[in-house]
């Protein structure tokens, strides 16, 4: 019986306070769920618990592959499930109805900006309660059933409302594969009442996941090839140009088979770096304008053609919109999509076909890496600190370069951490993580957490900066909760630099944290956590020593103090030019 301001009669039984047994989720939507969830690839889901999906997490620590890793909050959730996601190639996370929804969602975009299929599920109303006038907790107060579904409409490639058992089956499967073809976050909304309730649309054994691969034009392959490789012949000293969109179509394996077919030097764009081994002889560094490697912007910019792999041109990537680039010299090869100089352009040709074919058809030419070679200087080094000279960010880096191998991978924060990060050499299998599209501060604290559990054969180096930390700070707390064994390098410089080299003000310096003490604080004696401060050069060197030695299985956590002055010189020369970009005046009407 209910009556109408809200009261509903209480059905029999006990809330559970054991696991379930797995039998007991048999044919039920909570074990399809976590079923489909393994079968893609999960094995940790990142959570924030809330009364509207506590049975769905029944459900999902029911099912024995999964490990459901409880965060501190929904926004390093999402953002955990975005470094899962880099890692494994698929995240997920689970959260409550709108307050946490709304938490999550910068992490989403964020997600969807870098092209990464995470399955962000949430748990909702009670199915009774659509289509009425109730008003519900955790919402703005208004009988609105749809405000966080609407929220997440413009970050999601897909959206599913499951509130009722017969379509459940299908809206969960339709999402799931739309993920992992669209290679971008879903949103999975699942009544609080139902994940518990069988159902005969859900097996007992579920019938296997299934994702029909997606086949190019052929035609339209064949042409695409022709003309880029006619475009392509008759240069004299043409490049390849890595983009950030060419992991998301798998294509780097059969980029690295082009590049040694045509003896191209081949270039990273900023976002794409990490995407092309770097220990390849044609790698000759990050193409970014006027900050690129230096003897490879000039390179790329002489070239009388480029092909760009899964480009994106921002105002960031493009430094102001100052890139000497020519649309007609360029081929750009998109993940689904080939344009050839200002012209013709064909679809539905997917990029690693598109490679395959192109390789065999490209004739060798090595004159730009020829030149390459022959005009190249090695970069300097820094000049040798004093004895107990206040530590420089450019021994610091120099340092952590000696740090990586193929065990490890570094995640750069949205900051200078970028330009020094860009900078390091990856030696082979090193792999090298940021959010250059997005950039939102703080993703690299819980997207270090999610990449390492996703990738436990690697140490993970993070490298974040003092204002970024301070946004995200908590998740240590989970790291240190999973066991994991990250280095977390604080930049403490004391503000918000990379701001300050755009546009500096009293907004752009920050509290100074105690952040080892911090650390200590979250750390309270459980778990495996080691802090350190430095100062100087031989600190660091001592400190790295015991990183790598007796604290090879702690987190480690590294904060270093250098002069709120010292930046990369790319940083100068990056932000003088954003800055114009962004100052330009409003055009005469
Ligand atoms: C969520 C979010 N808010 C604000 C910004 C603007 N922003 C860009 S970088 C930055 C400061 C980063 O400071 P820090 O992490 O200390 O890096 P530094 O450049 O000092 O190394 C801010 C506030 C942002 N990118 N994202
Ligand atoms: C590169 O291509 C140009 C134009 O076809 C040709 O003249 C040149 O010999 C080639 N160079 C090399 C080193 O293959
Ligand atoms: C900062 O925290 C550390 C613990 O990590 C503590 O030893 C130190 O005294 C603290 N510094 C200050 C100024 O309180
Ligand atoms: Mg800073």
């Amino acid at each position: 019986m209910e009556n109408s301001i809200g009261a509903v009669s209480q059905p029999a039984g006990t809330s559970v306070l054991v696991p379930l047994h797995p039998l007991e989720s048999a044919g039920t939507l909570g074990r399809h769920l976590a079923r489909r969830l393994v079968e893609v690839g999960v094995r940790d889901v990142f959570s924030v618990p809330g009364d509207f999906n506590l049975t769905l997490l029944d459900h999902l620590i029911a099912e024995p592959e999964l490990n459901l890793v409880g965060c501190c909050n929904e926004l390093n959730a999402g953002y955990a499930a975005d470094g899962y996601a880099r890692a494994r190639g698929v995240g997920a996370c689970v959260v409550t109805f709108t307050v946490g929804g709304l938490s999550i969602i910068n992490a989403i975009a964020g997600a969807y900006s870098e092209n990464l299929p995470v399955i962000c599920i949430v748990g909702g109303p009670n199915s009774n309660d659509y289509g009425t006038n109730r008003i519900l907790h955790h919402t703005i107060g208004l009988p609105d059933f749809s405000q966080e579904l609407r929220c997440f409409q413009t970050v999601t490639c897909y959206q599913a409302v499951v509130n009722n058992l017969e379509d459940a089956h299908e809206l969960i499967d339709s999402a799931i594969s739309t993920a992992l073809k669209e290679s971008k976050p879903v949103y999975i909304s699942v009544s609080c009442n139902l994940p518990g309730i069988p159902h005969p649309t859900f097996a007992r054994d579920p019938v296997p996941f299934f994702l029909a691969p997606m086949l190019s034009n052929q035609i339209g392959l064949e042409a695409a090839v022709e003309a880029a490789a006619e475009f392509l012949n008759k240069a004299v000293k043409p490049v390849l140009v890595a983009g950030p969109k060419l992991r998301a179509p798998k294509a780097q394996q059969a980029f690295v088979e082009l590049a040694d077919a045509c003896g191209y030097p081949v270039a990273v764009m900023p976002s794409g770096k990490g995407l092309f081994p770097e220990h390849h002889p044609q790698f000759i560094g990050t193409y970014w304008g006027a900050v690129s490697t230096s003897f490879c912007g000039e390179i790329v910019e002489s070239a009388d053609a480029y092909v760009f792999f899964g480009p994106i041109f921002n105002d960031y990537s493009s430094v102001g919109y100052s890139l000497l680039i020519k649309k007609e010299k360029a081929v750009i090869v998109q993940p689904n999509r080939v344009t050839i100089g200002d012209g013709p352009s064909f679809g539905w040709v997917f990029m690693a076909d598109f490679l395959t074919a192109l390789a065999r058809k490209l004739k060798k030419n090595s004159t730009a890496l020829e030149n390459h070679r022959r005009i190249h200087v090695p970069p300097g080094v820094p000049l040798k600190s004093e004895i107990n000279e206040p530590l420089r960010v450019n021994i610091l880096f120099k340092h952590i370069q000696s740090m990586l191998s193929g065990e490890t991978a570094v995640i750069a924060e949205t900051g200078d951490s970028w330009f020094n990060c860009q900078k390091l050499r990856l030696p082979e299998n090193c792999g090298y993580e940021f959010q250059m599209q997005y950039g939102s501060i703080g993703w690299s604290v819980g997207a270090t957490l999610g990449y390492a559990q996703a990738a436990k054969e690697k140490r993970v180096i993070a490298c974040i900066g003092d204002g970024s930390f301070q946004v995200t700070a908590q998740d240590i707390s989970t790291m240190i909760r999973c066991g994991q064994r990250s280095i977390i390098f604080l930049i403490n410089n004391g503000g918000y630099t990379i701001e300050v080299e755009i546009h500096d003000g009293p907004y752009n310096v920050i509290k100074n944290w105690n952040y080892t003490g911090l650390v200590d604080a979250i750390h309270n004696g459980e778990g495996k956590c080691w802090t350190t401060k430095v100062r100087t050069e031989e600190e660091l060197v001592e400190a790295i020593a015991t990183v790598m030695g007796d604290q090879k299985n702690s987190l480690c956590f590294l904060e270093v103090l250098v002069h709120k002055d010292d930046t990369s010189k790319e940083l100068l020369e990056w932000g003088s030019r954003v800055a114009a970009a962004n100052s330009r005046p409003p055009n005469p009407q």
